[in-house]
């Protein structure tokens, strides 16, 4: 196969053998970013495809998610990487009852390799852990991240606990995962939110152009 179909298939069959090869190889022809926009991801949609439609199982989706992380932590290092600097803080979480977390990942290291300080409390994170750590860290923003449908009522239920706690003008939240989407968040979220202010990210990219004019 060529370069990069065999790097998507490296993802979609959850063979690590000689990966990181294949990356140095990719390296050389396009960005480590592009690698994993234009490469890695179209793997991991054929496997959310293929899962979806029964014809793969939950553990060799886990296969792929484990290659999938592995690419990413070998291309991060080639990452390009601004010298701003003290753009602001934010608090990242995958919510209650949700795992996934590639996506959030990838916010992650595209906000900090363009001036935020990012705060990763991880996966299955209650609205109690986001804002506890939003407070101990000072945070300018949190971001919420989910993929199951479950997650956007979760983090429906989260803006409406931040309401009612008086929270909501503390903190602009972005949201984002395959779950969401802009029509939920700008109409029906945004409308119960109406003491503070709600985002929609469709990926990393937007996460840190929003953040940019969040922080402004
Ligand atoms: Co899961 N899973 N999974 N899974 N999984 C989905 C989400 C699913 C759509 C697959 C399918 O059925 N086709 C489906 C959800 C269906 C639904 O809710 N209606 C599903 C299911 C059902 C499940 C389980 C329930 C399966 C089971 O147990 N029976 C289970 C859930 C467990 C739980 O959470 N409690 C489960 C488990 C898993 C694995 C553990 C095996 C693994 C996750 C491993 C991990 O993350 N560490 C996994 C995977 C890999 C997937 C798919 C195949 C791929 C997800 C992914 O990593 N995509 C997924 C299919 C799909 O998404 N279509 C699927 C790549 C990633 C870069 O994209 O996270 O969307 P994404 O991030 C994007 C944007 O969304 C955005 O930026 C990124 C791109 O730049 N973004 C943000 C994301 N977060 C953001 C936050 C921001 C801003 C932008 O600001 C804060």
């Amino acid at each position: 196969l060529p370069l990069e179909e065999r790097l998507a298939r490296r993802i979609i069959d959850g063979d690590r053998k000689g990966l990181e090869e294949d990356l140095d190889t990719a390296l050389t022809e396009r960005s480590a970013l592009s690698i994993v926009n234009d490469i890695l991801l179209d793997g991991m949609k054929t496997v959310g495809e293929l899962f979806g439609s029964g014809q793969m199982q939950l553990p060799f989706v886990l296969q792929s998610a484990e290659v999938m992380k592995a690419a990413v932590a070998h291309l991060e290092p080639h990452m390009e990487k601004s010298d701003a600097d003290g753009k602001g803080t934010i608090v990242l979480a995958t919510v209650k009852g949700d795992v996934h977390d590639i996506g959030k990942n990838l916010v992650d290291i595209i906000l900090s390799n363009n001036g935020y300080s990012v705060v990763n409390i991880g996966i299955k994170q209650p609205l109690n852990a986001i804002v506890d750590a939003a407070e101990r860290h000072n945070a300018d923003a949190i971001g919420m991240s989910g993929l199951l449908v479950k997650s956007t009522v979760i983090m429906k239920d989260n803006l409406a606990e931040m309401m009612a706690r008086g929270l909501a003008s503390r903190w602009p939240v972005m949201l984002g995962g395959a779950a969401l989407t802009r029509a939920f968040v700008e109409d029906d979220l945004r409308e119960m939110f109406e003491d503070g202010e709600v985002h929609y990210a469709k990926d990393a990219f937007e996460g840190l152009s929003l953040m940019d004019k969040v922080m402004t």
